[in-house]
This record gives structure tokens, C-alpha cells and sequence, in this order.
């Protein structure tokens, strides 16, 4: 039902309303079968999303657990490329951080164990997408949607030892800031959501594998997108990711 949502742009009543009660478990695995679908039309994993990993977001969205969910070759979109609004519902945008990693992640780790995983941070922006009427959803019903992810561009990727803790990032619609915030807003160190990804990973049986993008979620709340504008992330000592909405 989600996947169709998503797949034909098209905005569905909330599984809670609809009578559904899920267990966050039973959501996982209702986000397990709609990947299943992207994966049959051809779609790999990249790596994963966590959401609600801020103050912001969590305040936002009303909700208040991490969540998390993968990342696929058909939501990517290159830095400085062009996302085509009519694929979408009522996206929004975030500014994020990425992680690269150079080996395999599951289970409880520290702050140094997941620093010592990853090969390069980069800016990065997120779309999302919720398929749900007025992006409206209780925590159940945004992890059965996959998170609400829709679409990201990464930039260029930076060496992993520039120390992330307390970046300014800005977003900026056509050279306008629209947000303003610290990577510092993503627990405190955006590392910590690494930390929490391996532990939900672990938690689930399943494993980052080396070489996957990890999101560490937003620093700020998401702006909704609109036809024509210039998308850009400004993120101190790692530079810019950008898109074109058309
Ligand atoms: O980065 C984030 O915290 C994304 C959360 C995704 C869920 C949503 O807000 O729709
Ligand atoms: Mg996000």
C-alpha cells in the first residue's frame, strides 16, 4: 500500500487510521516488504537513512524515537543533478551528514569504534516524502513508509578526520537561507547516530555493509520543496551538496 503510494505519487490515509495497530516491529517488517518491491523493479541498497535524530525533527514531526530505514539507487540523485517534483507527493528537504564506511557495522559500538569505521563524512541533503494525507503519521506509520524517504544527493566526500561535532549548515533555497543550524543538533555528534544505526542494525540481524552511505538524520527542521528553486547545503569545512528542483 506505501510503495504503491510512493510509486504512483500519491498520498494514502495513515495505516493507524486505517485500523492497522503495528507493533514497531510488525512496521519494520510492513517497510520490509515495500523495499522488496523497489528491489523487484531493480532498485539497490545503497545504505540507510536514521530519522529523528534531533530535537528539531522529533518536535517537527511529533514523534519520539530514532527510526531508520534503507537507502536506494532509485532515490539517489546526483550532487548539482535536477529531482523532478511530479515523482513526489509534498517532498520537503534536510540538511544532513554522511558517512561513508570502510567495514561492516552491526551491534553495540562506541563513539571511537564508530569513528574508527568510517572512510570520509560528506554534506548531504535529504529529501522526504511522507505517503501519507498531510504528512501526518505516528511512528508506526513513518517507519512502515520507509522513513518517508524519497530522495538524496550527497557531496563531495571529505576526509573522515575533519571533526564534525559542531558544524554550522545552512540550507538555502536559491542562495536564501531557509534553515540555519549546527551539525551538533544530531545527538549531541552526528557519530552518535552512527552508533545507534549499528545498534538498530544489530538489533534487527542485519549488517551495514562496508562501502554503504550511512544519513545521520537532519540538523534542522525540513523545508517543503517548491518548482524552479535551487537547493543548497552550506556545511562548514565540508562544503556544499546541491540539487535543482524541476
Ligand atoms: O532526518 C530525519 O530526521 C528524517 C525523518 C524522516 C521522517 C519524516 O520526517 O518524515
Ligand atoms: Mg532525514
Amino acid at each position: 500500500m506505501v510503495d504503491t503510494a510512493a510509486h504512483r505519487a500519491s498520498a494514502i490515509e495513515q495505516l493507524s487510521a486505517q485500523g492497522f495497530d503495528l507493533s514497531v516491529a510488525q512496521a519494520y517488517e510492513v517497510q520490509a516488504l515495500s523495499l522488496a518491491r523497489r528491489y523487484e523493479r531493480g532498485e539497490q541498497t545503497l545504505g540507510i537513512k536514521m530519522g529523528f535524530t534531533s530535537r528539531a525533527k522529533m518536535i517537527q514531526m511529533g514523534v519520539d524515537d530514532m527510526i531508520w530505514g534503507p537507502l536506494t539507487s532509485g532515490m539517489a540523485i546526483e550532487d548539482g543533478g535536477e529531482l523532478d517534483l511530479s515523482r513526489f507527493i509534498h517532498p520537503r528537504v534536510e540538511p544532513e551528514i554522511a558517512f561513508l564506511l570502510n567495514k561492516p557495522l552491526s551491534g553495540v559500538i562506541n563513539l571511537a569504534q564508530a569513528m574508527s569505521a568510517v572512510e570520509a563524512v560528506a554534506p548531504a541533503l535529504e529529501v522526504i516524502d511522507s505517503r501519507y494525507n498531510n504528512f501526518k503519521f505516528s511512528l508506526q506509520d513513518v517507519i512502515a513508509d520507509n522513513c518517508s524517504s524519497s530522495a538524496f544527493t550527497i557531496g563531495a566526500w571529505q576526509q573522515a578526520s575533519v571533526d564534525i561535532a559542531n558544524l554550522g549548515m545552512v540550507l538555502e533555497f536559491d542562495g536564501v537561507p531557509v534553515q540555519i543550524g549546527s551539525s551538533a543538533a544530531i545527538l549531541g555528534n552526528p557519530y552518535r547516530s552512527l552508533v545507534a544505526a549499528a545498534r538498530m542494525a544489530g538489533e534487527a540481524g542485519a549488517v551495514l555493509p562496508e562501502g554503504s552511505v550511512v544519513l545521520a538524520g537532519a540538523a534542522t527542521a525540513a523545508e517543503a520543496l517548491r518548482p524552479g528553486v535551487h537547493v543548497r547545503v552550506n556545511t562548514e569545512k565540508l562544503g556544499v551538496a546541491e540539487f535543482a528542483v524541476s
